[in-house]
């Protein structure tokens, strides 16, 4: 790679401190002629002025020098923080291209520590889920896999792959030793649990997923039962219109918070009931549409009226299937509802007043417990498995399925050896696929620029 490349790596907007990274060939020239900084001592922070082509001084600045081979990137690097102004950073970037730089790719950095073998391919897609974490879980899974525990895993699986295919090949190579019907069970069993093994990464993929998204919680319920009440204190301000008028909320107003591990999208509606007006029925039609997204519907029943069996088939219908809690509102009134021939009387139930903060906070703690029930067992959670990765998994495993079904007919073991060989292959491009440029391409793009 001979193009220096340079990018701006925190945001592009007014702050304290803004920071380009420089890596390539010229970095130490820019080092010398901008910096004023002939032979800079690696790693050390120097406080210098960045002058232009033209010798102005541009601003005063922050240089850090990172040298060949001990960089990010395993080139020559350079880290400048100057004052995060917008227009003057790009007279520094201008600056930069002049002096020969080129402005980097998405994720170039990054690229370029992969393919000098700074990291494979699973601690690069590390980075950006870091930086794209959506929740603390999945912070501390990108974090594991950064320390490369999912690649030690794929190699681990790898040799156990190469240990069976090297019992089969000697069989091939030494026919006389007789493989024997006890030895080829061994090497089906042993293939057996090793496709067993990459089924669980691949469900495991599936069940973390949840810390990457922000899950849908919506508050339905019949009009006027304390729905935007509801919404108000859990996200802790007046968003959403209260008015003891019964129809108030018209359109769903949503809002987004951090729940512990999680990041929830919170999400109050149109009160359902036979509608009065076509404005309101879209309302209520929206509120369907809602439910059927749900990660979590929340049926608010207001606890001080009798039951309201109107509505609550509907409701009943719409939310089969899904993770649901029942919300007694309005405790600190007197109790008139009565659930006995109710459709919602097996759900878990909570009380709660929005007059009262504590019934919130626990029906926070119950939300935040409901939607990380499946995922409690905390030791589980020693790395990540993305989409792609899942998808290679998935492919080794045919692979594997495939050798098995030869292995099973019995006389013909070689013809399993080829599937096998696919199958590490498949992992193998979890962790390092060099010559798949389309692939890594399409990989890199998401990143953004500046890593
Ligand atoms: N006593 C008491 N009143 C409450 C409680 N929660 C809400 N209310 C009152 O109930 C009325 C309706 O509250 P909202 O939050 O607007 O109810 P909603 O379910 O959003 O109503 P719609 O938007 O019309 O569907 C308001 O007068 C609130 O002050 C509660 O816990 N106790
Ligand atoms: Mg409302």
């Amino acid at each position: 790679m001979t193009d220096t490349i340079v990018a701006l790596a925190t945001p592009d907007s007014q702050s304290a401190l803004g920071v380009i990274r420089i890596s390539g060939k010229k970095a130490l020239e820019i080092s010398e002629k901008a910096c004023g900084n002939p032979a800079p001592p690696p790693r050390y922070v120097h406080l210098t002025k960045y002058k232009s082509a033209q010798n102005e001084t541009l601003d005063q600045i922050i240089m850090v020098y990172y040298e060949k081979g001990k960089s990010f990137t395993s080139e020559n690097c350079l880290e400048l923080t100057c004052h995060g102004n917008p227009v003057l950073i790009k007279e520094i970037l201008n600056d930069l291209l002049k002096r020969g730089c080129r402005l980097a790719n998405p994720g170039e950095f990054t690229y370029r520590a992969f393919t000098n073998g700074k990291i494979d391919l699973t601690q690069a897609e590390a980075i950006a889920d870091l930086i794209g974490a959506k929740s603390k879980q999945a912070l501390m899974l990108a974090n594991k896999n950064l320390d490369g525990n999912l690649t030690n895993k794929i190699r681990q699986i790898q040799s156990q792959i190469l240990v069976q295919q090297s019992n089969i090949e000697a069989f091939i190579d030494f026919p006389e030793d007789d493989l024997g019907d006890e030895k080829n069970r061994q090497v089906i069993t042993s293939l057996c649990d090793i496709s067993s093994e990459l089924t669980g990464l691949i469900e495991f993929g599936k069940k973390i997923n949840v810390f990457n998204r922000d899950l849908k919680v919506v508050l339905i319920g019949p009009p006027n039962v304390g729905k935007s009440s509801i919404f108000n204190r859990i996200i802790g301000m007046d968003r959403s219109i209260v008015n003891h008028e019964a129809g108030t909320t018209r359109d769903f107003i949503d809002y987004k918070i951090n729940l512990g591990m999680v990041t929830v999208r919170l999400y109050d509606t149109a009160g359902i009931r036979k509608a009065e007006q076509q404005i309101e029925e879209e309302g209520i039609k929206k509120t369907h549409l809602l439910i059927q997204d749900a990660d979590l519907v929340l049926i608010i029943l207001d606890r001080s009226l009798p039951y309201p069996s109107g509505v609550d088939l509907e409701i009943a219908l719409d939310i089969k299937n899904k993770k649901s809690i029942l919300v007694l509102n309005k405790s600190d009134l007197p109790k008139n509802i009565d659930m006995s021939e109710s459709n919602f009387r097996h759900l878990r139930t909570t009380v709660v007043s929005t007059n009262e903060k504590e019934s919130i906070s626990s029906l926070t703690g119950l939300i935040q417990n409901l939607l990380l029930e499946e995922y409690k067992t905390e030791n589980e959670f020693n790395l990540s498995v993305n989409l792609r990765q899942s998808s290679a998994l998935l492919k080794a495993q045919n692979a594997i399925q495939k050798s098995l079904e030869t292995l099973e007919v019995g006389n013909a073991n070689e013809f399993s050896v080829p599937d096998l060989k696919e199958a590490i292959s498949c992992l193998n491009s979890i962790v390092d696929t060099k010559d798949n440029e389309d692939m890594l391409d399409l990989l890199f793009s998401s990143f953004c620029i500046g890593k």
